[in-house]
């Protein structure tokens, strides 16, 4: 004998906290190391060494991200982190400039 019991509790909102599959899940262990291999790259493409990076080696950092758009992402870049407008981003806006690369979604495979 199969006996339901049916409780009315409709007055009780169910899906209060039901997940939404859409929602961005929180990451935060990986932005770190993320940006540690952005850096990385960043003195890589630093070709004359100087720890200022001028638009040509920007560009060749987003050519090393395999950015399909290296001269629009390196506009895009400089327009964020260039805070003095000098053409060339110093010691002080790379920090921007990862921040803005990590932002925009690269990540970095390594292998
Ligand atoms: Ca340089
Ligand atoms: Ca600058």
């Amino acid at each position: 004998m199969v006996q339901k019991s049916v409780h009315a509790t409709s007055d009780q909102p169910k899906c209060r906290l039901s997940f939404c599959p859409g929602a961005p899940s929180l990451q935060c262990s990986d932005d770190r190391d993320d940006k540690a291999k952005i850096i990385e790259i960043l003195k890589q493409c630093d070709i004359n060494h100087d720890n200022v990076y001028s638009k040509e080696e920007i560009k060749n950092v987003f050519k090393s991200l395999g950015s399909r758009w290296p001269a629009f992402r390196t506009y895009l870049g400089f327009f964020h982190a260039d805070a003095n407008g000098d053409g060339c981003i110093s010691d002080e806006e790379v920090d921007t400039l990862v921040k803005y690369i990590v932002g925009i979604g690269y990540t970095v495979k390594q292998g």
